[in-house]
């Protein structure tokens, strides 16, 4: 139950899988097979509105995304998102070159490529990674096969499609050659659209998307022994992020990873990885708005995030189960450049062409040291237990900040820099996790799970280092402009988890009831700091970072009922509430928690055809945060709900051929994704507007 979520799915399916699974590793099913988005709660990547591999999230119980742009999608789960998730690609714990989240871990590959995307239900394990407080999640790449038999093999994946309602359209060739022992691939890929249209053929501005991504590897398995290494290449150009203040000029560079395990006949293996990441980036107001104009200055920002890691596990038998005692590490470094081109007189800006240059984040440091250790096994006939701990230990440090106009000391915002460059700005966070899961088996048609949790995070280096009024904030996409708080405390979450799963042959029902209360919860907040520094600067909207005491608990819920041998039926309902304990005003809601929304999906499948009608749901969402001052312009926005209509169908005339087809918002309305921020950061503009109708076809081709 508390298993992959992959195999949670693949176990409630009645769909046979394997006629699937050929040529495909096997948890793959959830997200590989553009197949598999019809009948299934698992989805085809390679269709529209599938850009990252975040889009998936919106199919697991409790998971859902923050998007701010086309490929920039924040995973959430269960009210929380972003760095409070612990997200690995091919086992990496791979940074942002953004400050702002443009890249968030999980657009690092496109969804073609992506083989597997793990989520761990319930309270991470603490094996799963360092961080996991909002939970953790896995997304590995697509890798070619190893031969079946003596010879040399080459398997691949070919896929291509369209979709109508942003003129997108991608293709991708993954070719791996192989014996038994070795295997060589490589993948490739190219995705592009324009600005996608809401209702009646308006468009959305700046949700355009164009990139390329490349990967390249060799993997060798002989006698318990696998080695692999790997490298992928991501370079993203011209790309719109309508919730945040600018667009993506480029995200450019690259993942090298090598991992190695040994399997050990005596029930011993050996588990490590390690990795290496540099990425570029260069956002810009002037690329598809009006930056640069008499009416806005022309801001760009450059930054580049050097990172690296490693991970080492052993496990052996113990007692009745297995025990595990690891060790993670991570080290990060970022900085930022921000030039300002003062073009307009009326935005606040320095005006008359003066040129503003800020070195934002200078040599930022963010390093991770961790060892745990878990223990896995049974202790009765039908109960079995998980027992975790791990600790951490957290490093940050910042160079000095700077900021000149035209050359000149910047009397703007250097009181800020000196105030910050003269304060003691290295910290240091010592944390422990604990998970203890329980897993009962009632009966052959009844499991139960109960779990508690333990899980901290350290603050995001943003959260610590904003020194002077800025967006960058890790993709909060809320319209306002943040400051921090050297001061800030590490979050510490107490999570209790409960879970039934009842199934019988043709039926399931498995709702996860969970409740979690957050010591120092990081919020923006309007203190007395933030509201001071409004009345300085002139402007409004000022937040910063505090601790609040926070409690989050809801429900998620799927079910499954298979009809007959054409016909099934699913369903999936998720509810959270976040709420602030004690705050000092009467607003007591938390930031973008995903209003209550379900799906169901009637299947019809047969002899190689399939079909599916799908509606989704979406309440109100009135639970929104106020930071007790209406009039302060700094509240979020309520949205109203909505359905959407989705039809798919694919068919398989040939094995290994796919034919995918289908329209989402079939009635082509209007709406608003409670998760998503506002058009241009601005409030004012209200919501980034969902797409509209969109008509998809998708070809592909598994050899
Ligand atoms: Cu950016």
């Amino acid at each position: 139950m508390k298993t992959k979520i992959s195999l949670a799915i693949a176990t409630a399916l009645a769909i046979p899988l394997q006629a699937v699974a050929d040529h495909e590793q096997l948890p793959t099913i959830i997200v590989e097979g553009s197949a598999m988005r019809a009948g299934t709660f698992g989805t085809a990547p390679d269709s529209s509105g599938l850009k990252d591999t975040a889009s998936l999230l919106k199919r697991v119980p409790g998971a859902n995304v923050n998007r701010n742009g086309p490929l920039t999608g924040i995973a959430s789960y269960r009210g929380m998102y972003g760095n409070r998730i612990n997200v690995s690609i091919d086992g990496a714990n791979m940074k942002e070159v953004g400050p702002n989240s443009m890249d968030p871990p999980l657009s690092h590959i496109p969804a073609p490529l992506t083989g597997e995307l793990t989520v761990h239900r319930g309270i991470s394990p603490v094996s799963s990674g360092i961080e996991t407080i909002g939970g953790s999640m896995h997304a590995k790449s697509k890798k070619g096969q190893f031969a079946e038999g003596d010879g040399i093999e080459t398997s691949g994946t070919a896929s291509m499609g369209y979709s109508s309602v942003e003129d997108g359209h991608f293709g991708t060739l993954l070719g791996a050659v192989a014996n038994k022992n070795n295997k060589l691939y490589l993948s490739g890929s190219k995705e592009q659209g324009r600005d996608y249209k809401i209702r009646n053929n308006q468009q959305q501005e700046n949700t355009r998307y164009d990139r390329e991504a490349f990967t390249a590897g060799y993997g060798y398995q002989r006698d318990g022994h696998e080695f692999g290494i790997n490298y992928s290449n991501n370079n993203t150009g011209h790309t719109g992020t309508p919730a945040l203040p600018m667009d993506i000029v480029y995200v450019r560079g690259g993942l090298y990873d090598a991992n190695y395990s040994w399997d050990l006949d005596n029930g011993y293996k050996l588990k490590t990885n390690i990795f290496y990441e540099k990425m570029r980036h260069l956002m810009s107001n002037g690329l598809m708005r009006n930056g640069g104009s008499t009416d806005r200055d022309l801001i760009t920002n450059r930054t580049r995030v050097e990172a690296g890691g490693i991970d080492l596990a052993i496990s052996m038998p113990f007692l009745s189960g297995d025990l595990t005692v690891g060790i993670n590490g991570d080290q990060s470094n970022h900085d930022a450049n921000i030039t300002r081109t003062g073009t307009s007189l009326t935005d606040g800006g320095p005006g008359g062409g003066a040129v503003v240059n800020i070195n934002f984040f200078n040599d930022t440091e963010r390093d991770r040291y961790s060892l745990f250790t878990e223990w896995t096994g049974d202790i009765a006939e039908d109960i079995s237990l998980e027992l975790g701990a791990r600790y951490v230990h957290t490093w940050m440090n910042t160079g000095e900040a700077s900021t000149q106009m035209n050359g000149m000391t910047n009397t703007a915002t250097n009181a800020d820099a000196v105030a910050f460059n003269a304060a003691d700005r290295s910290r240091n966070f010592n944390d422990v996790d604990l998970a203890a899961v329980l897993r009962y088996t009632v009966s052959s048609e009844l499991d139960v799970e109960v779990g508690f949790g333990r899980k901290n995070r350290a603050p995001s280096y943003q959260e610590l280092y904003l020194w002077t009024n800025s967006s960058a904030v890790g993709g909060l996409a809320d319209g306002n402009v943040y400051v921090s708080d050297l001061g800030l405390e590490h979050e510490t979450a107490y999570q209790f988890d409960l879970a039934f799963d009842w199934h019988n042959e043709d039926a399931y029902v498995a709702p996860h009831f969970f409740y979690h209360y957050v010591d120092n919860y990081i919020q923006g907040d309007r203190t007395t700091t933030a509201i001071a520094r409004t009345v300085a600067s002139g402007q409004k909207n000022i937040l910063e970072f505090s601790n609040i005491q926070a409690q989050l608990f809801g429900v998620d819920l799927e079910a499954g009922y298979t009809i007959n041998d054409n016909w099934r039926l699913d369903a999936g309902l998720n509810y959270v509430r976040g709420m602030r304990v004690n705050s000092p005003t009467g607003d007591d809601d938390l930031y973008r928690m995903a209003p209550l929304n379900g799906r169901t999906q009637l299947t019809y499948e047969q002899s190689g055809w399939m079909g599916a009608i799908e509606g989704v749901f979406y309440a109100d969402q009135g639970d929104v945060i106020g930071y007790g001052d209406p009039t302060a312009n700094v509240d979020e926005l309520k949205t109203k709900g909505y359905m959407l209509l989705n039809l798919r169908g694919k068919y398989e005339p040939y094995h290994g051929v796919v034919i995918g087809t289908g329209i989402e918002n079939v009635l082509d309305s209007k709406h608003f994704d409670h998760l998503g921020g506002y058009t241009n950061f601005n409030r004012d503009n209200g919501r980034v507007a969902m797409p509209g109708r969109n008509i998809y076809a998708t070809l592909s081709y598994n050899w």
